[in-house]
This record gives structure tokens, C-alpha cells and sequence, in this order.
């Protein structure tokens, strides 16, 4: 039975966005580009990015071979706390979604980790290692060229959160299955289903990669969520809360959600690219011109991991940040 709580009143058609802005990474313009997407509407694809399409099949095949399993199979994951396997419930606040999922912690020494290799195959382990592998040096090239784009030095000051042994970053894996009863409730009710309903990602930047369904969304500066046309050979790059602080509000973490694709199951994997737990975040000090005030104050990454995992999915997590 569908879940009310999951459903949503939305205008159809929600405008589809053409003018995704896409930057490609070989390009000399591109980190322009993406000072430019980032600053306007936090989000961007990412084209020319050199990770092979063989690493992405490969772990969408592990994925599809996991989710595909008989349910007391996927169960015998550890249940989401936060990593784990998933199923409809997001987080520990009372969102749901109409989804499963799995979060990995990227190091795959963490206890949780190695809990769900063991239960699968080692092709599982090793077509996740190669994924993050590659996409956690994608990560760090966007974020080199960030801090190119906005002259501030060193070239590492945003990369090096990311890439330090002890950052905290997660793989996420989502499977949003079709729902047969969909098409007529639609149709009935002109509402919607949510897959994943609307917030923005704490970390610094997220990058997402997703099969050919539709589904995701955007919310755009004036308000109007705006859909996303899929792309399974590119990837998605979205703006963090953590980004929004270091560069003074230049940057903006975009909101996003997931409404079901009433026609092929959607599969998402995204990687969130987060700091060491210990390291101070707040505005980068050359990113305050004289006349401007810094305003965001000064908080750990575990202060505000914190109260973000005591948080509803839809709230406004950044106001603990802010100063005024
Ligand atoms: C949103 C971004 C990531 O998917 C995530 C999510 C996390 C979870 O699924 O446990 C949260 C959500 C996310 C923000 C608010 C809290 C925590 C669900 C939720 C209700 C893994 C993350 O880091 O924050």
C-alpha cells in the first residue's frame, strides 16, 4: 500500500531544465564554468571526467545482484545507523522515502564496512573500492578547480578535506523501485510520489551518478523545483552546506529531491565528499573582503554532523551556523 506520508502535491509538468549547467573538465573555461554553476545554482554536471564507464557498470551490476536479493538476505546487513542497508526509512527523525538503500563509509576498515563485504561476494568489495577510487580523485579535481576559480590559495584548501585519511566520506547507493499502483494514483490525484524527499547534503560537495531514469531534482533560486534530464555517462556535482560556510555564502548548497520514475526502477550512487571529523569549518578568511562580514561561525564537522543526524531530512540545517 502506498504511504501517504510519502506522497507529495506537485504541479505536472514541473519544468523540465534544459540549461543544466555542464562543464567539461578538460576544458581551460572549467573552472569558471563551475564558479559560475556553483555560485547560481549549486549544481552541475561534470563531463570529460576521465572515470572509466567500465568502473560505473561494474558497481551498478553489484548493486542491481545486492538489491535483487531475497529480502532476509539484504537484512542481514547491518540496519542504517547511519551506515547500513535501508529500506524506506531515512535517517532516525521519522523521514521515509520510497526506497532502499546502502551507506558505506568510504574506509573500508570501518567495522560497518566490513560487516557488509563479508556478507557478499569480493567482487562486491572490489567494484566499490575501484568506484571510490576514482571518484574520490574526481572529487578532489572539482574542488582544485573551485579554489582555482575563486583565487584562493593554497589549490588544496578545499581537496585536502576530502583526501586526508581520516575525512569523513560515504557512498550511498539507492534503488527507487517502480510503483506499480503509481500511474493510476497519479492520475487520480495529481500527486506524487517521493523517492527522497527534499534537503541539502551536509557534506562539501556530493557527486552523483545515476542509470537513465528520471526523477531528480532541483530547486532553483526562485522557488521552483526544476527536473533534472538523466545522463548515466556524466556526473552530477551538488554543493554542500560545508562549501556554502568556507566560501561566505558564494557558493549555495542546492535543495534536491527524488520523485519516483513511474517507468524504470531508478538507481543512484553518490559520493559525499566530508572533512576529518576534528576540523574546524568556517569561512575562508581571504573570502571576507574588508567590507564584508564573515557569517557563519566557526563549528566542527562532528559538532555539526551531530545535529544534523538529530535533524528532519527537510530542515534548515544551516541556520546553526549562522551568525545573524
Ligand atoms: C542527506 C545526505 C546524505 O544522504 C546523508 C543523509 C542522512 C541519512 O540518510 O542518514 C540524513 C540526511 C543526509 C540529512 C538529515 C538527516 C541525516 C537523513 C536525515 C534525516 C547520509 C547525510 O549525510 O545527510
Amino acid at each position: 500500500m502506498l504511504n501517504e506520508s510519502c506522497l507529495v502535491k506537485t504541479c505536472k509538468p514541473s519544468i523540465m531544465f534544459t540549461r543544466v549547467p555542464e562543464v567539461d573538465l578538460s576544458d581551460p573555461e572549467a573552472k569558471s564554468l563551475i564558479i559560475k554553476a556553483s555560485k547560481e545554482c549549486g549544481f552541475f554536471k561534470v563531463v570529460q571526467h576521465g572515470v572509466a564507464f567500465e568502473l560505473i557498470t561494474n558497481l551498478e551490476n553489484e548493486v542491481l545482484r545486492f538489491f535483487h536479493q531475497p529480502q532476509p538476505q539484504k537484512d542481514k546487513v547491518v540496519p542504517p545507523d547511519p551506515c547500513g542497508y535501508g529500506s524506506r526509512k531515512i535517517g532516525a527523525n521519522g523521514d521515509e522515502g520510497w526506497l532502499e538503500y546502502l551507506l558505506i563509509n568510504t574506509n573500508p576498515d570501518d567495522p560497518k564496512s566490513l560487516h557488509l563485504f563479508q556478507q557478499n561476494p569480493a567482487n562486491f568489495r572490489s567494484a566499490v573500492e575501484d568506484y571510490i577510487g576514482a571518484v574520490k580523485n574526481l572529487c578532489s579535481d572539482v574542488l582544485e578547480l573551485m579554489a582555482d576559480g575563486l583565487g584562493v590559495e593554497p589549490r588544496n584548501v578545499f581537496s585536502r578535506l576530502t583526501m586526508d585519511e581520516r575525512s569523513d566520506c560515504l557512498l550511498r547507493v539507492n534503488r527507487y523501485p517502480v510503483c506499480a499502483e503509481l500511474d493510476e494514483f497519479e492520475a487520480l490525484s495529481e500527486q506524487y510520489l517521493i523517492g527522497f524527499g527534499e534537503h541539502t547534503d551536509p557534506q562539501i560537495i556530493s557527486v552523483l551518478r545515476s542509470n537513465n531514469s528520471h526523477g531528480l531534482q532541483i530547486c532553483l533560486r526562485d522557488g521552483t523545483w526544476a527536473s533534472i534530464p538523466p545522463d548515466q555517462t556524466s556526473f552530477f556535482v551538488i554543493v554542500g552546506d560545508l562549501l556554502q560556510v568556507m566560501t561566505n555564502g558564494r557558493f549555495k548548497s542546492v535543495k534536491h529531491r527524488v520523485l519516483t520514475d513511474s517507468t524504470i526502477s531508478r538507481i543512484s550512487i553518490i559520493y559525499f565528499g566530508g572533512p576529518p571529523l576534528n576540523e574546524n569549518i568556517a569561512p575562508l578568511p581571504s573570502l571576507v573582503l574588508k567590507e564584508e562580514e564573515s557569517l557563519y561561525k566557526e563549528l566542527t564537522w562532528q559538532e555539526y554532523k551531530t545535529a544534523t543526524f538529530k535533524s528532519r531530512l527537510s530542515d534548515n540545517r544551516l541556520r546553526l551556523f549562522e551568525k545573524f
